[in-house]
């Protein structure tokens, strides 16, 4: 296998602003293969559980809301490092305090539609991948 893996979902904005071929062409540009990816709407309780370790935080119902508010683009990448390099290509939460070039540099609007989502381990790659992606599929 060429590396491992880690899962990514373009958030509702920057769906609907038209950015994501971009972002996925800055993603391959990075050296991600695109192993899964599907277009899809969360409804809020599938939002809900997709980000239920943050559901003690104040800001989870406005999130499960935000995420659910519209067409967001789920996708399983694939490379050496996945998990780690990928954390570095979108840059930090909050896009104020994001890099230069990071992705949400460039299309975040603001802590909460930071235009992307990626995986912090390998074990939560694995489970967010198959929250989005039957394993009756092939990838
Ligand atoms: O992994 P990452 O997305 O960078 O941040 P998390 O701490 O896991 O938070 C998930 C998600 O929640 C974040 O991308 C935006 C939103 N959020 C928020 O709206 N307000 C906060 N104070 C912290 C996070
Ligand atoms: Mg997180």
């Amino acid at each position: 296998m060429a590396g491992n893996r880690t899962f990514t979902m373009i958030k509702p904005d920057a769906v609907k602003d038209g950015h994501t071929g971009s972002i996925l062409k800055m993603i391959e540009a990075a050296g991600f293969r695109i192993v899964a990816l599907k277009l899809t709407h969360l409804t809020s309780e599938r939002a809900g559980q997709f980000y239920e370790v943050h559901k003690e935080r104040p800001f989870y119902k406005d999130l499960c809301a935000y995420m659910s508010s519209g067409a967001i683009v789920a996708a399983i990448l694939e490379k050496e490092n996945a998990v780690a390099d990928f954390r570095k290509l979108i840059g930090a939460t909050n896009p104020a305090q994001a890099e230069e070039g990071t992705i949400r540099k460039l299309f975040a609007k603001s802590l909460e539609a930071n235009a992307v989502h990626g995986s912090d381990s390998d074990e939560n790659a694995e489970i967010e991948g198959n929250f989005y992606f039957a394993r009756t599929d092939k990838y």
